[in-house]
């Protein structure tokens, strides 16, 4: 090979090379930005919260150029076999989760919608960047060195710290261009990523549990809704009683990425909340599923909301959380509570709902 016309290149990219310690902690700090990051972004449902996505999007290109660094770096250990010690295989573990993550968000990002059975790459994306933290922490603790003062020269780090993440910004946006010229993808893309199912009505988009909720048909008509809390009159409504003749178009984006606009239909919780007379200081709705699943809404936001039985004009599937599901415009899918049985109005937020989301379904 040309060595000569290599040169320049190599000298770049010494150039813009952090000391190794700082590139480790810089790695270490952008795992744990993204990890923040990537898990609140699965709250964000309003458009004004686009900037998380593309901090999250930009930090993850100017991990490609650290990690590619620390795997340079590294490179002649990791090929000799003699300096092979137990402790590395997490090092290799923390790689290939790493890489794996990255590959599949920037190749999510880039618009190709590739599915593994009922997973999109997102999912795969979040299970890599889930298992990143970990791993990094058992790698950290066999490799644990402090950052020394002589490793920094502020104006090159300041420098060097520039030019990789405002690259990964123009990385970031050129691509976003790119796509938007071509065509290729982008235009029915949310600012959370999400990409569109089209259609109306039930088979128009995926059935999607959380985590391993799975309930029973149930038989509607069997099926009451309890109503009570905080209330003056509580409540037990039937199928029949339920006068779902309030119509709402309302976007489900739902974290594994995908999202739908469909027409709802159902009765407004706001007349359900009118039937029973909250108490004055009651705060908070709690809609619970039939398999403990719940979310609550602030009683306000919670007014326009909708118990839906129908969606775009067939009554719901079972899939989909019939009898009623709960429609939360500019929430997250998650918080769409399917097979209500249960509304409480109560004077608490209710923070173990995070946890629950989570292990509901699992016995
Ligand atoms: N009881 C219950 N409701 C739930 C879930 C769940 O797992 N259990 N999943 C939520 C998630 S993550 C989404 S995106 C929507 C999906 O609704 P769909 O299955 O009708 O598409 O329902 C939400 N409601
Ligand atoms: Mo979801």
């Amino acid at each position: 090979m040309d060595r000569t016309r290599l040169e320049p290149l190599h000298t770049a990219w010494d150039a813009l090379q952090p000391p190794p310690r700082l590139v480790d902690w810089t790695l270490f700090s952008i795992v744990v930005f993204e990890t923040i990051s990537g898990l609140y972004s699965f709250t964000v449902a309003d458009p004004s919260g686009w900037w998380i996505f593309w901090a999250h999007r930009i930090a993850g290109l100017a991990f490609v150029v650290f990690l590619a660094f620390k795997l340079a770096r590294v490179r002649g250990r990791l090929l000799d076999r003699d300096r092979w010690l137990r402790s590395m295989a997490f090092s290799v573990l923390t790689a290939i989760a790493a890489i794996g993550a990255l590959a599949t968000g920037i190749v999510w990002v880039a618009g190709l919608d590739v599915r593994l059975s009922f997973w999109t790459l997102l999912s795969i994306h979040v299970g890599f960047g889930l298992l990143l933290v970990p791993l990094m922490i058992a790698h950290l603790t066999t490799r644990f060195r402090l950052p020394r003062r002589a490793d920094l020269d502020r104006r090159r780090t300041t420098l060097q710290y520039s030019a990789i993440f405002v690259g990964g910004a123009v990385a970031y946006r050129g691509q976003e261009l790119a796509n938007r010229l071509l065509g290729t993808a982008g235009e029915d893309r949310r600012f959370t990523g999400s990409q569109v199912r089209k259609g109306e009505g039930n088979d128009a988009f995926p059935l999607t549990s959380w985590v391993a909720d799975d309930p029973d048909p149930i038989d509607r008509d069997s099926w009451t809704l309890d109503v009570r809390g905080a209330v003056d009159s509580e409540l037990a409504l039937e199928y029949d009683d339920l006068d779902s003749d309030t119509e709402l178009e309302a976007l489900l984006d739902c974290t594994s990425g995908w999202y739908t606009v469909q027409d709802w239909q159902g009765i407004r919780v706001g007349d359900l909340l009118e039937e029973v007379d909250p108490a004055s200081d009651a705060e908070y709705v709690r809609f619970v599923s039939v398999t403990g699943y719940r979310w609550s809404l602030p009683i306000e936001e919670a007014q326009d909301a909708l118990l839906a039985t129908h969606v775009g004009g067939e009554r719901l599937s079972h899939g989909h959380g019939a009898p009623v599901r709960l429609v939360a415009p500019g929430r997250r899918g998650f918080q769409w509570v399917k097979w209500i049985v249960r509304v409480e109005v109560r004077k608490r937020g209710d923070p173990a709902q995070w946890l629950v989301t989570l292990i509901s379904g699992f016995d």
